[in-house]
């Protein structure tokens, strides 16, 4: 028996910037070892369609679900059975299911070895359902799929998964509900050191879960004196000490979800509390003054937002000193409360925008209240480009606290910068997947 295991690029277009894909080691790990397992990554190495496989494991997002089902026809015309699972197979298994021979609902572990054994008994069921959330011990990632193939040189790792809170827009919520489960701490250390990796990109959408397991975690890489990159709240900057931990344990960069800098936006979004203990300029400074390179995150689009919005932003985020920004229209993704709301206001532009062969990368995908949907579309666009201008570059790589700090966090956002703003145009306007569905 032979797997294939496939990771669908988003655009027509491919960069050099591509991470590992966490999910296939996870894949591979849990698959007897008299499997052969092989990756084919889309965004980056060509598909050989022909190559002998007998099922074909595709993991799929909202983004990436037009592409997903390209490949999947392709295969599907050959005799070849494909398997589905990942974010948006999970909020849409329906629309999987008119694309793949079987979808996995949720998490893959304590489901996938079944999959594996039905394939190989030829009786493949269509669904494949994780009613709770399994514990995340004894994980064994397989990275050796990973050989060979150019990734960007960090290693990505899991502590945890689910974020404590629920953001109306965001799909992590609506994949985790309230469930938070944290790996124990010796395991994951020991998996950072098995990579034999100096920069490690702890992938979890909050690594803040509560101070006892921050704590434990941060205190545990201590030791193992690598830097490393993490997603976390801003409101972490209202405990110095862990703070401290953070420098010490070796973080340079955090993404951080600012969104707005309008409180009415933040109180529609239920991200009231990115305001609770401090206004942003002191969180910056607190991060900041502990070394913590900050990639801030934007969104536009909520109500109070008019075509004003866009350069008071741009014009914080350079103040700001980020090392890198990102500014997107709002997009409501299925299965999100964003998405419900929406569709219930009529304020949808498209049925299925990540299936509409008129949808463009970088498009407002609803009607929104303060200005027109292509002043947003332009908008997120203009100062995109603006926050990467040579000028913006050389005025944010100005403070000795962060950007200069060393020469490693200067290469680093010099490195960042420049991929980012060649990406920018790359893939503004681009369809999503090639060719036809
Ligand atoms: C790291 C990351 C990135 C990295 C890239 C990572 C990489 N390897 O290439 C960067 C920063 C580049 C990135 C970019 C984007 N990302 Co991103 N990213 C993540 C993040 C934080 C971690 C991904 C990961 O490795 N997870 C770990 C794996 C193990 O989890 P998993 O994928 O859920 O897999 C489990 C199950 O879902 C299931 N499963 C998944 N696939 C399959 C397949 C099969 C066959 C089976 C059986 C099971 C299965 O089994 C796994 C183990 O239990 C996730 C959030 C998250 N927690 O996952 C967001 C996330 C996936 N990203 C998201 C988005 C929107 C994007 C962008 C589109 C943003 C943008 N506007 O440009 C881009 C483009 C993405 C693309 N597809 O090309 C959304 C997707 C939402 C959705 N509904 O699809 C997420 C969920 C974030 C969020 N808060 O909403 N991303
Ligand atoms: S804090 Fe971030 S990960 Fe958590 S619900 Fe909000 S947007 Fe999602």
């Amino acid at each position: 028996m032979k797997i294939t295991f496939i990771r669908p690029n988003m655009l027509p277009v491919r960069g050099n910037d591509a991470m590992e894909p966490l999910v296939f080691a996870i894949l591979a790990g849990l698959t007897p070892p008299h499997v052969e397992t092989v990756l084919y990554d889309d965004r980056i190495e060509p598909i050989p369609y022909d190559e002998r496989t007998d099922m074909v494991a595709i993991t799929v997002e909202t983004y990436t679900a037009r592409r997903a089902y390209q490949i999947a026809a392709e295969y599907r015309r050959r005799g070849t059975p494909v398997v589905m699972g990942g974010y948006h197979a999970t909020f849409l298994p329906e629309e999987v299911l008119d694309h793949a021979d079987a979808v996995v609902i949720g998490d893959a572990e304590g489901i996938w070895p079944q999959v594996v054994a039905d394939a190989e008994r030829g009786q493949l069921q269509p669904i494949y359902r994780q009613d709770g959330y399994p514990p995340l011990h004894n994980f064994q990632p397989d990275r050796t799929l990973f050989r060979g193939k150019h990734y960007a040189p960090a290693a990505l790792v899991q502590y945890g998964r689910g974020c404590r809170f629920a953001c109306e827009f965001c799909s992590i919520h609506a994949f985790y509900g309230k469930n938070l489960r944290q790996r124990p701490v010796d395991e994951v250390v020991d998996e950072i050191r098995a990579t034999g990796k100096k920069h490690i990109f702890l992938i979890d959408d909050n690594i803040f879960v509560d101070v006892p397991k921050a704590k434990e975690l941060f205190e545990a890489l201590i030791p193992l004196k690598i830097r490393w990159s993490c997603q976390v709240s801003i409101d972490m900057a209202h405990d110095l000490e862990l703070m401290r931990l953070l420098e010490r344990s070796g973080c340079t960069t955090a993404v951080i979800g600012f969104e707005s800098l309008n409180e009415a936006n933040l109180r529609r979004m239920k991200k009231h509390w990115n305001l609770k203990h401090h206004d942003y300029a002191t969180s910056v400074r607190i991060f900041q003054d502990h070394g913590v390179m900050i990639y801030g995150s934007f969104v536009f689009g909520y109500d109070e937002d008019t075509p004003d919005s866009f350069d008071r932003t741009l014009k914080f985020a350079i103040d700001s000193k980020f090392y890198t920004a990102n500014f997107n229209p709002l997009t409501p993704m299925p299965g999100a409360a964003l998405y419900d709301r929406l569709a219930a206001e009529g304020r949808l532009l498209y049925d299925r925008w990540w299936l509409d062969p008129r949808f463009r990368y970088g498009e407002a995908v609803f009607a929104p209240a303060g200005m027109t949907a292509d002043q947003l579309t332009e908008g997120c666009y203009r100062i995109r480009q603006e926050f990467h201008s040579l000028r913006s570059i050389a005025v944010r790589a100005a403070d000795r606290r962060t950007n200069a700090r060393d020469p490693y966090r200067l290469g680093l956002h010099l490195a960042s910068n420049l991929v980012s703003k060649w990406m920018i145009n790359k893939k503004q306007g681009q369809p999503l997947g090639e060719g036809n569905l």
